[in-house]
């Protein structure tokens, strides 16, 4: 907590951003230990920004949003807003980077800025803002982890040997009725019933609002998401080489990257940790190949905060275990272990249903495209969410081992096209 004679005469809700946002930038700014100055310029991968881009874009955005746009204050180092804007420079030429330094400078003054702005800012009509900057940030942090452990991966790559094995006749099927569900153990079922979708709360992104009711007919769910040793067996019996379990869009994209294995790979004792860094159309093709199917957003979302008993009426829960917020008792996120933890360790962050790791741990792939709720409002700007409304990127839900806790809940919606495969996601599947 910052000393309260520094902040004689401000409010406890000033006081509780100023902790909250300084709290937030320790965690950015230590994502930064021991990282070179070569990676912090290079471009990991065609998808995304450097390291570095990424840093100086939370600064840039943060006095974007509450310096010129809500304080109406000059911009600081104008020469930085084609660099460091999202709209700004194409991906591959945001490597010309100032150094570490003189970022960390720049993120400095405007937090200097941004703090005299906090004792005459809005609180009581423009909190939403201040609550969507630190998940900003945080976004960006867990696109940082990502682009650092694909540094890694680049100097050791993962030893991964697929030992295919002949493939098992008994698994194709031929039959276009739907195939009687092979294992019902770690599933669970979800009785079928209005569920209320959404979130309307202060901290809400755009594409969270509103709350809204929907009809989930019953279902069953995996009690856990698909676990390495699981996905092993797709693996072996030559999953990806067999086009039936594929989408023909999902075929398509597996010719033009022959990929054999996930992203991520724990070679040793990994049997028990989720699958991380599928892309949708693996997660697709698993989910045929035991005869089930990824869960809709709603389905997934019911599966997360749903309390249908002994409640009556039935509540909706902002996190699978409640309304606490999250620690390292409830899920393995905010970088805790850096890596996934098997999928049984967090009993405490069960759903009502005993659905295990919907938070943290890995996102998971949904079948349901990015899209508006009803009276949807786009904030703090369209490109936001808005531009992503295309029917080209899929959600996902429950955050990774890498997701803060100011964007970990039920009701946070990401999204990605389904090709993107070097983020935390893996996935659980559906049934009926
Ligand atoms: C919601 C994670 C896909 O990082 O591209 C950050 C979040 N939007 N800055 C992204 C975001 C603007 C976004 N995702
Ligand atoms: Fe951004």
């Amino acid at each position: 907590m910052p000393s309260k004679e520094l902040f004689s005469g401000t409010e406890p809700l000033q006081l509780e951003i100023k902790d909250t946002l300084t709290q937030s930038r320790a965690r950015t700014l230590q994502l930064f230990e021991g990282v070179s100055e070569e990676t912090f310029r290079l471009q990991a991968n065609s998808d995304f920004s450097p390291v570095g881009w990424h840093l100086g874009h939370i600064g840039f955005t943060e006095g974007l949003w509450l310096l010129e746009h809500e304080a109406g204050y000059a911009p600081l180092f104008p020469e930085y807003r084609r660099l460091f804007a999202a709209d700004g420079l194409p991906k591959a030429e945001r490597q010309n980077l100032p150094s570490f330094a003189e970022i960390c400078a720049y993120l400095e003054q405007i937090r200097n800025q941004v703090w005299d702005y906090l004792l005459e800012a809005p609180l009581d009509t423009r909190a939403w803002l201040w609550h969507w900057l630190v998940q900003h940030e945080s976004q960006h942090c867990e696109t940082i982890t990502w682009v650092l452990q694909l540094h890694r991966r680049q100097s050791q790559p993962v030893s991964f040997v697929a030992k295919e094995k002949p493939w098992p006749a008994a698994l194709v099927s031929t039959s276009k009725e739907k195939p009687t569900l092979p294992d019902h153990q770690d599933m669970v079922p979800i009785e079928g019933g209005q569920f209320l979708l959404g979130n309307d709360g202060l901290e809400a992104l755009d594409n969270e609002r509103k709350a809204h009711w929907v009809q989930v007919d019953s279902f069953w769910i995996d009690r856990f998401p698909v676990t390495q040793g699981q996905y092993q067996q797709f693996i072996e019996a030559g999953g990806y080489r067999q086009s039936q379990f594929w989408s023909d869009e999902g075929w398509q994209w597996l010719q033009e990257n022959p990929v054999n294995h996930p992203t991520h790979w724990l070679a040793e004792g990994g049997a028990d940790h989720p699958v991380c860094g599928v892309s949708w159309y693996e997660a697709d093709a698993y989910a045929r190949f035991v005869g089930k199917r990824l869960p809709t957003e709603a389905e997934w979302e019911k599966a997360a905060c749903w309390q249908p008993r002994p409640q009556d009426p039935p509540t909706k829960r902002i996190y699978p275990w409640g309304n606490q917020t999250p620690d390292n008792h409830h899920c393995n996120h905010g970088g805790l272990h850096w890596g996934t933890t098997p999928v049984h360790q967090y009993a405490n962050g069960q759903s009502a249903f005993g659905c295990f790791d919907l938070l943290g741990n890995v996102w998971e792939w949904t079948n349901t495209w990015f899209h508006p709720f009803p009276d949807f409002d786009p904030y703090p700007y369209k490109g936001y969410s808005m531009v992503y409304f295309d029917h080209q990127h899929r959600i996902l839900k429950g955050g990774s081992w890498a997701t803060q806790a100011p964007v970990l809940r039920g009701a946070f919606r990401n999204w990605y096209e389904p090709r993107i495969r070097i983020h935390f996601a893996g996935f659980r599947c559906a049934y009926g």
